[in-house]
């Protein structure tokens, strides 16, 4: 893993939960993005990088890279499931975010959340 000391990558903290399987405990990563770089880069990189992370997605015409799985949990359109994607600003509340993941640029010192959960 590279471990830059400069300010070339933004820094977030990745939080993997699942609010419909409460057995399955909450994942942490450290997440690094270039400058202006999307969350989907970001995921990219993390799973390049750290054998414990993966995830699949979709491509959609219209709104870019769809998240499908994150660590071998899908989302299944019967069972009404989904990765939902929320950003959590320090002593704040998350918020679900109003764009998809290659349209999001993390902010350094976010957290970003992805929460498998139901419509
Ligand atoms: C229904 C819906 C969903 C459902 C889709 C499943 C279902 N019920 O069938 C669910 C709940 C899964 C969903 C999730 C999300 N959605 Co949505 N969704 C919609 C909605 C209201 C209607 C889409 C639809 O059915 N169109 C009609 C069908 C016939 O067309 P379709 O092309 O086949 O539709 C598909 C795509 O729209 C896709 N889809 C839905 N949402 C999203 C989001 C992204 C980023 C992508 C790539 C694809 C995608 O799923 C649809 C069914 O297969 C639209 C707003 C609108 N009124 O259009 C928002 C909308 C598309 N969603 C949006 C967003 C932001 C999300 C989330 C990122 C929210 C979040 N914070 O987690 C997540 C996706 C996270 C991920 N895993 O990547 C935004 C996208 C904006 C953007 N520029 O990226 C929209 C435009 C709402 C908005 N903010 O104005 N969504």
């Amino acid at each position: 893993m590279t471990t830059p000391t400069d300010d070339k990558y933004i820094y977030f903290v990745l939080v993997v939960e699942n609010s419909i399987d409460q057995q399955e405990l909450t994942e942490y990563y450290v997440v690094h993005v270039v400058p202006g770089g999307n969350l989907f880069g970001g995921l990219e990189m993390l799973q390049k990088e750290n054998n414990k992370f993966t995830f699949t997605y979709t491509e959609d015409p219209n709104y870019g890279p769809f998240l499908e799985s994150v660590n071998g949990v899908y989302g299944n359109k019967e069972e009404q499931t989904y990765w939902q994607l929320l950003e959590k600003e320090p002593n704040k509340e998350p918020v679900p975010l109003s764009v998809g993941m290659g349209s999001y640029i993390p902010r350094e010192g976010v957290a970003v959340i992805l929460n498998f959960t139901r419509w």
